[in-house]
């Protein structure tokens, strides 16, 4: 949460990971997923613009050409480690189309072992879907529970868990649907967290802007976002809480850029908001890289571009 810095999150599991390098047709290995890793992570001067990157189990296990593991590498490189502890979203039993993160047998094992590989923070994402029928209020209250769970868990082992709560934006809803699913969602996490006495200072929230869906006929403009997401931050996001890193969910680069630095224009705001991007840090990089060495200059060049420019979105005033 330090001025001006955000977090990349670069933890898509094998399967995840997989599906993007084929959209682009590189092949998906051990070899090219750490090649991969490696050219984003070394991208020069990156410390600059990220203070964290979220690594996926086998990340952080795997080393560099050069021999050298990547914790200690992004250590070198000025960057904390972080880790992604769950194990995906299943099937919600009983719930049609609903889904539950799962993860927490054998959790508090499985993060002493990767605070021992050098992991400081930790990341688990609960999944909200919206239609018609859904998300159920079984869906939300399950999902609040696992994440409360975790963030206990973390923090009793001295990891600082990211709290996840995502609400896509698939579908055909307004951004007035989206603000009433995110407010029960925020509503629902944060009871579970004082439940469970997590402690907020030591946390950091990572929410789902306030959106129209994707396939939404009613689309807004960037201020009307920003309005609205901030607006719901402050209603249910207690101000003790760590800082907010926001996921850029499926958006457009730009438009996830333009929308933090419209967010934090409305400030002060009782929290650092930037930001904790997969998709809208990388995309452009890996479509550039290409499963190339020589593309690897360029594709850094990108990364830092995207990086330095939500830098500045992070720390824009009104
Ligand atoms: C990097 O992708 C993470 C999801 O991986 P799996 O689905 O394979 O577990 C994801 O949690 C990511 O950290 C956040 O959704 C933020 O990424 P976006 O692309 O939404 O900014």
């Amino acid at each position: 949460m330090a001025r001006g810095k955000g977090i990349l999150a670069a933890d898509e599991s094998t399967p995840t990971l997989s599906k993007r390098f084929d959209k682009l047709s590189i092949v998906s290995s051990t070899e090219t997923r750490m090649s991969w890793r490696e050219m984003l992570f070394s991208s020069p001067g990156l410390s600059e613009w990220i203070s964290g990157v979220i690594l996926y189990d086998e990340t952080i296990r795997q080393t560099t050409s050069a021999g050298i593991g990547f914790v200690e590498m992004l250590k070198a490189n000025g960057i904390i480690a972080g880790i992604k502890v769950d194990t995906g979203a299943k099937p919600l039993a009983g719930f049609f189309g609903e889904t539950v993160t799962e993860g927490l047998d054998g959790l508090s094992q499985r993060v002493e072992e990767y605070y021992g590989l050098g992991a400081r923070f930790a990341k688990w994402r609960a999944v909200i879907s919206i239609s018609e029928t859904n998300p159920t209020p079984a869906c939300i209250a399950a999902n609040a529970h696992a994440l409360a769970r975790y963030a206990k868990i973390c923090q009793e082992a001295g990891l600082v868990p990211i709290v996840e709560p995502e609400v896509l934006m698939d579908g055909e809803h307004s951004i007035e649907v989206c603000y009433s699913v995110t407010e029960k969602t925020l509503r629902a996490v944060f009871e579970q967290l004082r439940l469970l006495e997590v402690k907020l200072e030591a946390m950091v929230l990572k929410p789902s802007m306030v959106l129209p869906a994707s396939d939404s006929p009613a689309q807004v403009s960037t201020a009307e976002v920003a309005e609205a997401t901030v607006n719901c931050y402050l209603r249910n996001v207690p101000a003790a809480v760590g800082g907010i890193a926001l996921l850029s969910g499926g958006q457009q680069e730009e438009r996830a850029t333009a929308h933090l630095a419209a967010m934090n224009k409305l400030g002060p705001l009782p929290w650092p908001l930037t930001f904790s991007y997969g998709r809208a840090l990388q995309d452009r990089p890996m479509r550039i890289w290409s499963g190339k060495q020589e593309n690897s200059k360029d594709a850094q060049a990108a990364l830092l571009e995207l990086a330095r420019a939500n830098s500045k979105a992070s720390i824009s005033a009104g």
